[in-house]
């Protein structure tokens, strides 16, 4: 997508709790970047965080990325399940270690149920280590960035989400400076 195409928002969850987890998450957002009909317009800090909803396994690192698409959301959700898979992610534990996952969360104001795609992700206001990194990337004209600030505020102080690095994502050039 040339740079100065309008396209729509989305805002993307990284995780990743196997291997160089660091660089999975970089790895996954250039394949976002270089993608056709996407750009990564924001990145949030790395949080390192506590397993949610399956504890025997390794920490997380958690991140957020806000991107500029002409993709639909059910391309941008295959496009976030290809490079799931091309950087062998496998799903053997439903709530399990992965080297990277990614979480399609909001596409511009668009609401939809269907078997493969909820929209906004279903989860977002449960879980901190999503909303922590989600509110450093998400527009503050967002209608629904009043509600997520809350939902942070009651979770805070609750452990499990720790700041644990900041990155500079340079707007389209893929590079990341500290
Ligand atoms: O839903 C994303 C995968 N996941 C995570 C995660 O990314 N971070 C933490 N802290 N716990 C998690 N449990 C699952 S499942």
């Amino acid at each position: 997508m040339p740079h100065n195409t309008p396209g729509i928002t989305a805002y993307i969850g990284l995780g990743a709790n196997i291997g160089d987890r660091e660089l999975n998450l970089m790895q996954a957002l250039r394949a976002l970047d270089r993608a056709e009909g996407v750009r990564v317009i924001r990145c949030s800090s790395i949080y390192e965080t506590d397993p949610v909803g399956y504890p025997d396994q390794p920490v997380f690192l958690n991140m957020c990325a806000a991107v500029s698409t002409s993709l639909s959301p059910r391309e941008l959700l295959a496009l976030c399940l290809d490079i799931e898979r091309l950087m062998g992610r496998t799903r053997e534990i439903r709530w399990g270690p992965r080297t990277i996952d990614l979480d399609l969360l909001l596409y511009d104001d668009v609401v939809l149920s269907s078997p493969e795609l909820t929209l906004p992700h279903p989860r977002i206001a449960e879980r901190l280590f999503v909303l922590k990194p989600l509110m450093e990337v998400l527009s503050r004209t967002d209608r629904r960035f009043a509600c997520y600030a809350r939902a942070v505020e009651t979770m805070e102080g609750k452990d499990g989400v720790r700041l644990w690095k900041q990155i500079n994502w340079r707007n389209g050039s893929g590079h990341f400076a500290n």
